[in-house]
């Protein structure tokens, strides 16, 4: 099998993919994208994916993939013994497709307007209307993640026994703002899932090459 190629930026999203193509034991080469050639005008990335972000995969049959929940489901496809999502029609089914599509609808964008304020309303976010759109969605985050810990289900993973690519997504975004000891003190259920999913070893693998 020809090889995948992932652009990833340290420590961003395309952990997620990382992990998901570690798991599948799926042969992979990563391309380092620098923060600061993300965005819009992103050299490296222009070519394949002009919005700039990251992950980026490129399949072994060259088809350009973005957007990490699609990635995940087609590795969930690809590789089905990677588990990485309850298989159609199981009871969890349901609860994962609505939560998956929950982190990245209503969660990750609260990132994509609050990291870089300049972008969208012209000051950084230390100052002004910068300062303002990077308290907000904070905030608006911390509402979300609260509003997620009441759907926890019974240890150890989100959807109770079936582990699934949602338990990876709250390792990766609890590395984010507003950083894991606020989870551990306001979101214990959803800690708890982190910590199980940072003793996977793909997840240890990944953590240690995007220096975690
Ligand atoms: N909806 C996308 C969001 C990806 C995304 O926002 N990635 C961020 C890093 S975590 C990024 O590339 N930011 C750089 C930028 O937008 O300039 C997904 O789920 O993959």
């Amino acid at each position: 099998m020809k090889h995948y190629r992932l652009y990833a930026a340290q420590g961003g999203g395309s952990m997620l993919s990382e992990i998901a193509l570690e798991m599948a034991q799926a042969p992979y080469e990563i391309v380092d994208v620098p923060w600061d050639d993300t965005g819009w005008d992103s050299k490296i990335l222009k070519e394949v994916n002009p919005l700039g972000q990251i992950p980026t995969l490129i399949l072994p049959d060259g088809t350009v993939m973005t957007e990490s929940a699609a990635i995940f489901l087609h590795v969930a496809e690809v590789f089905p013994q990677t588990r990485l999502a309850p298989d159609a029609g199981a009871p969890e089914r349901a609860a994962y497709l609505r939560w998956l599509a929950f982190l990245i609808s209503a969660i990750y964008p609260t990132f994509t307007y609050g990291d870089v304020t300049r972008r969208w309303v012209g000051e950084a976010e230390n100052s002004g209307s910068g300062k303002a759109l990077r308290a907000a969605t904070d905030d608006h985050r911390k509402t979300l993640w609260r509003y997620l810990e009441g759907q926890v289900h019974p240890a150890p993973w989100f959807l109770g026994k079936t582990f699934s690519a949602l338990d990876l997504y709250l390792w990766v975004m609890t590395t984010w703002r507003p950083g894991r000891e606020w989870f551990k003190s306001e979101c214990p259920g959803l800690y708890r899932i982190v910590m199980a999913a940072g003793e996977l070893p793909a997840v240890i693998k990944v953590a240690k090459r995007n220096k975690l």
